[in-house]
């Protein structure tokens, strides 16, 4: 069982993408569960490949490369992901903060709540303050949700923040922040409610948001 998370963990590695494909239908055949091919396949493949990156003994087309099979796995999960209970529970905006258009990590946040019955309104990449703040007036949603994986984009979901505050909206809604460079401590300091250091925890966050505003209503 645990030979084809490895094959798809190298999959990605080796940019290969019909074989990241191909592997996670057979893996999908075998009986392993969506998020079990995401999280011990898939993403640990990526994680090898932001760390060669890192070290600079691949580059950015690799990388992309590397994006593709990711994503040529993700999309048979999806489906998935979305079988999740549903209970259409609350709203959620989500989008990739502006300057920065990594969104696999967002794609992964959007999937899982709208598997546990939330409708997500996602901005996509690079979103700006304005932009969030307009889906904010416009849609009302309970929560709103940022995403970043660049260190230099990140004081943006503080610009954030401060516009919501500006537009007397802040007090209406709870922000959850996530993204590789960012953490519980940054979350504080910039006064979002909450930072999930995966997309599960950050589900989990939500629920009990949403469970608490529900229980205080009654
Ligand atoms: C794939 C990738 C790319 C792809 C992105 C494709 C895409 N469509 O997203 C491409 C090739 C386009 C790319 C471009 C660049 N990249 Co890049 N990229 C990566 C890589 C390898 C993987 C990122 C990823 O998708 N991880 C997998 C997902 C699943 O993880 P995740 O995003 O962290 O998300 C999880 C959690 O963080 C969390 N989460 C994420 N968001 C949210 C939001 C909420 C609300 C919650 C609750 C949770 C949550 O849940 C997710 C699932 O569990 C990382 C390396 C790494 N280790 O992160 C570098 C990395 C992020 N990139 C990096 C860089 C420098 C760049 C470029 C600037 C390179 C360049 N010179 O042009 C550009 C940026 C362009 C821009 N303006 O945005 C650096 C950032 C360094 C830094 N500290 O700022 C990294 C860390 C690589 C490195 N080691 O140097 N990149």
């Amino acid at each position: 069982m645990g030979e084809v998370l490895d094959r798809i963990r190298d999959a990605i590695i080796e940019m290969k993408i019909e074989q990241a494909s191909a592997l996670t239908k057979e893996a999908l055949k075998e009986g392993l569960s969506a998020i079990e091919i995401l999280n011990q396949g898939l993403i640990l493949g990526l994680k090898v490949v932001g760390e060669r990156f890192r070290r600079d003994e691949i580059f950015l087309p690799e990388v992309m490369l590397s994006a593709r099979a990711f994503k040529a796995g993700f999309e048979l999960l999806k489906p998935k992901l979305l079988e999740g209970n549903y209970q259409p529970r609350a709203k959620v905006v989500l989008g990739t903060v502006a300057g920065d258009v990594h969104d696999i990590g967002k794609n992964i946040v959007a999937s899982l709540l709208e598997g546990n019955g939330y409708q997500v309104i996602d901005l996509g990449v690079n979103v700006s303050k304005e932009s969030f703040v307009q889906a904010v007036e416009k849609h009302k949603p309970e929560v709103l949700g940022m995403s970043t994986l660049l260190t230099t984009t990140m004081p943006e979901m503080e610009r954030v923040i401060l516009e919501l505050k500006n537009k007397a909206l802040r007090d209406k809604i709870k922000v959850i922040i996530g993204g590789a460079p960012v953490s519980q401590e940054y979350a504080e300091k910039i006064q979002a409610d909450g930072y999930g250091e995966d997309a599960q925890q950050g589900v989990e966050i939500i629920n009990k948001w949403i469970e608490e505003r529900g229980s205080s209503n009654e």
